[in-house]
């Protein structure tokens, strides 16, 4: 309904010169359940100020898409922070970069590169199954001695290597130190990027602690020293004819540019500079190994709490595959209960509860509320996946509330479900992250059995909140399956 007075600005957190809002935000709360709590007392919308910048909170799905899709262009900016300048060079990647010239650029070398990849040659499938092929041999040789596992690291190993044959043409072996390295300071960064985009920060006082800060320049250091070591590789064995992979797609296009110095278009002002690809690359590797491995996560940890759940994807794989072949991306169809499971877990632990803000590039509006220019925008999908008016029993894992009546077929109930965004600034990566969800789970689940090892509890579903909500670590017993018992897969 619209107002008779015309736009007004959003409700107000109340807010104090220099720290903002900030008393009103401290919480036990991780900032996604907050800013959802909140709602009670200020409305769906409202703004506060984080510091000396102006924020709106949006939490229900018609403003959501206004901003992502209606208005998607005008929100398509993100703002500046201390620690994504640090991670990506001062915002010369896509994921954390302003809107500009160079972004667009950028994003559509990436999407080339992804559906060259993902289409046409079988390639994509073939990487994932052999590294599901691997990750079950591991899970099988702890089965054999009788040791429960901690499948954190074997998911990421594998998820890692799926990006990695697809930025740089590489893999990693079990226990490689620079894998090992890459772990350690991918956490690091998780656990201290972006934070300050929430919490008030004040480069010149430096509010935000000094040991984050810290330990997020020590993990981009090592980030990037392996990113260029990969970049210098390329570029020693670079040819025209040949593209491998990422990393030689964006070569090419930074080669053709340069050939190309008469048109206006210079290697510089499109982003082709060497910061800029690195930071390309560092977004698809950082950005396709944290997130569909967080997913992994969370679903082994649902399915050791709702053993019905397994038990029912395992009868749907025993009936459409068997034992005698393994799950291929054309069993996608036939396995609707599998894929309502993943939809259900994107659903209730969304990677990304807080999508990193979205900025106005000029005075618009949301709704009747009006927004002014260099705004920052926090979708908080969170509320948008637990909104009780669009979700029976929110809390409640029910993957089968994305299946139809009858049970044999996919839906989606509510239009409040954007695990992967909206618009200009969507996700890149959804196709290949559902690729490897879809043929991580059911190897998996078509061979083994997860549980909680015997005398053990079952692990938290809180989440631990970071630039994505990783589930705690936590130890499982992976049971062969009948017809699996002998290990028949090969590791690297
Ligand atoms: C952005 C979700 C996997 C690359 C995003 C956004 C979400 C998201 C919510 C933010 C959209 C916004 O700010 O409006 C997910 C989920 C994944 C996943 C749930 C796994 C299940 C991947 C993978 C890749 C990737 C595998 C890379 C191959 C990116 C990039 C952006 C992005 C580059 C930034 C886009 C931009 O700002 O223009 N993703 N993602 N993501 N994702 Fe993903
Ligand atoms: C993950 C840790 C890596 O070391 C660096 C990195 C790069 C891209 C980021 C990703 C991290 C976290 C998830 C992000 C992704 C870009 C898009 C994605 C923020 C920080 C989401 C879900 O928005």
């Amino acid at each position: 309904v619209k107002s008779s007075r015309g736009p007004q600005e959003p409700p107000h957190l109340p807010a104090l010169p220099l720290i903002g809002s900030l008393l009103s935000l401290r919480s036990p709360h991780a900032p996604h359940v907050l800013f959802k709590e909140l709602q009670k007392k200020y409305g769906q919308t409202y703004s506060l100020m984080m510091g000396s910048h102006r924020v709106v909170i949006v939490n229900q799905r018609v403003h959501a898409k206004e901003v992502l899709l209606k208005r998607g262009k005008v929100f398509a900016g993100r703002p500046r922070t201390v620690t994504t300048d640090i991670l990506t060079r001062d915002g010369k990647d896509i994921a954390f970069g302003d809107y500009s010239a160079a972004w667009r650029f950028h994003r559509k070398i990436v999407h080339g590169a992804l559906c060259m990849f993902g289409e046409g040659s079988a390639s994509l499938e073939r990487i994932i199954s052999a590294e599901a092929q691997s990750l079950c041999q591991t899970m099988s040789e702890a089965a054999a001695v009788g040791l429960p596992l901690d499948l954190s690291p074997e998911l990421t190993r594998a998820v890692t290597n799926v990006v990695c044959s697809l930025c740089f043409n590489s893999s990693y072996c079990r226990g490689d130190p620079e894998f090992e390295a890459m772990l350690r300071y991918s956490q690091g960064i998780v656990d201290t990027v972006a934070k300050d985009s929430l919490v008030d920060i004040f480069p010149w006082l430096q509010i935000f602690p000094n040991a984050d800060l810290r330990l997020l320049k020590q993990c981009v250091a090592i980030r990037d020293k392996l990113l260029q070591k990969k970049y210098e590789e390329h570029k020693a064995d670079y040819s025209d004819h040949m593209q491998r992979d990422l990393l030689d797609a964006l070569l090419r296009a930074k080669r053709s540019a340069e050939n190309n110095n008469t048109a206006e278009i210079s290697a510089e002002s499109v982003g082709l500079s060497d910061d800029h690809l690195l930071m390309t690359v560092g977004d698809i590797f950082g950005a396709g190994v944290e997130t569909t491995t967080t997913v992994l996560k969370w679903a082994v940890t649902y399915l050791i709490h709702y053993p019905e759940v397994q038990r029912r994807i395992q009868e749907e794989l025993d009936t459409k595959i068997g034992v005698d072949r393994y799950p291929q991306l054309s069993d996608r169809g036939s396995l609707p209960y599998l894929e309502a499971t993943i939809r259900e877990v994107l659903r209730i632990r969304p990677v990304a509860p807080l999508f990193f803000p979205h900025v106005a590039l000029s005075d618009t509006s949301i709704g009747d509320f009006k927004v002014r220019k260099g705004t920052r925008v926090i979708i908080n999908l969170w509320s948008l996946h637990h909104d009780e008016e669009e979700w029976d029993k929110p809390e409640l894992f029910d993957p089968g509330r994305f299946l139809n009546s009858e049970g044999t077929g996919l839906t989606v109930p509510s239009s409040s479900y954007l695990p992967f965004g909206a618009g200009i600034r969507v996700c890149l990566g959804e196709a290949l992250a559902k690729m490897e969800l879809f043929l991580f789970l059911s190897w998996i689940l078509q061979r083994f059995t997860l549980s909680v090892p015997p005398n053990h509890s079952l692990p938290s579903l809180e989440g631990k909140f970071g630039v994505v909500l990783q589930p705690v670590k936590y130890k499982v017993t992976a049971t062969p399956r009948p017809g699996w018992e002998q290990p028949k897969d090969k590791a690297c």
